[in-house]
């Protein structure tokens, strides 16, 4: 499908420019404004909508892509009744932090607030799994667009169902995410790979990389399955500044996987001077271009990226058109990245 790229659409649907309807479009990506356990920096719920705005300047064509976006990239609307869910219980959330923290005696209401939390979390996966059931039922390609990294749980979910978890699960971040719970919330940010690897439908494999923060009871939980294979971060920078090449790390990360690969990418795993504005910002990680190269390996190894999602993208608590637009625009180009290596490596 050809179209004119010159084309400019409303913010208010669609992505990158292009022109395209659900209908007309190989790959559909679903905004998810969620950010209701986030504990320290705040405005990942506005993560879509930054990267929808900042998506309209980048040129469509790509050197390691080329007229991939030919076959239509299609944002959906802004849920704006998941969005105004996320605010009422982010402050319940808020209010069980502090009440915790200051340790208060008030277990009735802490008890309260904890289960209407996890309730709420309940129903976004949901909401999320019979969205993305959808999506993938229609034979398009799946791209989740968080929200903080508890968003994409229903997304992976209805992944491993339609591939028999016969997957890996390829996961950036500086966190490990594997914390059983967190502040009391079953579905925190932080437990999402925790919760993904004790699901029933769990992928074959986890493999992490960019690990740089995480507490002992996660490290432990790591090294007691032989289902997850976590580089951290350090080791990985050790090996780089002993001279070897990234291209050799990656073929490591790489081999780790199996045939078919869904990518869970939560932004702060990169350096944070491309994502100043993340939750929970942590030194260290990788540049842009390091990841780029990681995908263009990927997607040139014969795998299959059989969905993805991209997380913790944010405006730093305030509303976009008062934000920083860099954490934009670096979302946006990796998401334009994603995009592409899905439809490269699901030819039809
Ligand atoms: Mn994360």
């Amino acid at each position: 499908m050809s179209f004119d790229a010159t084309t400019t659409v409303s913010a208010e649907f669609g992505i990158f420019g292009i022109p395209l309807t659900e209908e007309q479009s190989r790959v559909i990506l679903l905004p998810v404004p969620w950010e209701v356990t986030t504990s320290y920096g705040s405005g990942a719920s506005w993560g879509p909508s930054l990267i929808r705005e900042a998506s309209a300047q980048i040129d469509l064509y790509d050197l390691e892509l080329g007229k991939s976006y030919e076959q239509g990239y299609h944002m959906l609307p802004h849920p704006v009744e998941i969005k105004n869910l996320n605010d009422k219980m982010k402050l319940k959330a808020q209010e069980l932090i502090e009440l915790v923290t200051n340790q208060s005696s008030d277990q009735a209401r802490m008890d309260q607030l904890r289960a209407e939390v996890n309730q709420a979390s309940h129903t976004l996966n949901e909401w999320v799994y019979a969205q993305s059931t959808r999506i993938l039922e229609n034979g398009k390609l799946l791209g989740l667009v968080g929200g903080d990294h508890s968003s994409p749980y229903g997304a992976i979910r209805a992944v491993c169902e339609k591939n028999s978890s016969d997957i890996g699960i390829l996961h950036i971040d500086a966190h490990s995410d594997t914390r059983k719970a967190y502040h009391g919330f079953t579905h925190s940010h932080a437990s999402i790979m925790y919760n993904v690897m004790t699901a029933p439908w769990k992928p074959k494999k986890l493999v992490q990389i960019g690990i740089r923060d995480f507490c002992e009871e996660e490290y432990e939980f790591i090294k007691s399955r032989n289902d997850i294979k976590t580089f951290f971060d350090l080791d990985l920078k050790r090996r780089l500044m002993n001279g070897e090449a990234w291209a050799r790390v990656v073929q490591d990360i790489i081999k780790e996987l199996p045939e078919k690969v869904y990518i869970s990418f939560d932004i702060d795993g990169l350096d944070p001077a491309f994502c100043p504005h993340t939750g929970t910002p942590v030194s260290g990680g990788y540049s842009t271009d390091q990841i780029h190269y990681l995908l263009y390996e990927l997607g040139s190894s014969g795998k299959k990226i059989v969905g993805f999602d991209l997380n913790e993208v944010s405006t730093g608590g305030v509303t976009p058109d008062q934000a920083d637009p860099w954490d934009g625009n670096v979302g946006a180009r990796m998401l334009f990245k994603l995009c592409g290596w899905s439809v490269l490596t699901n030819k039809v």
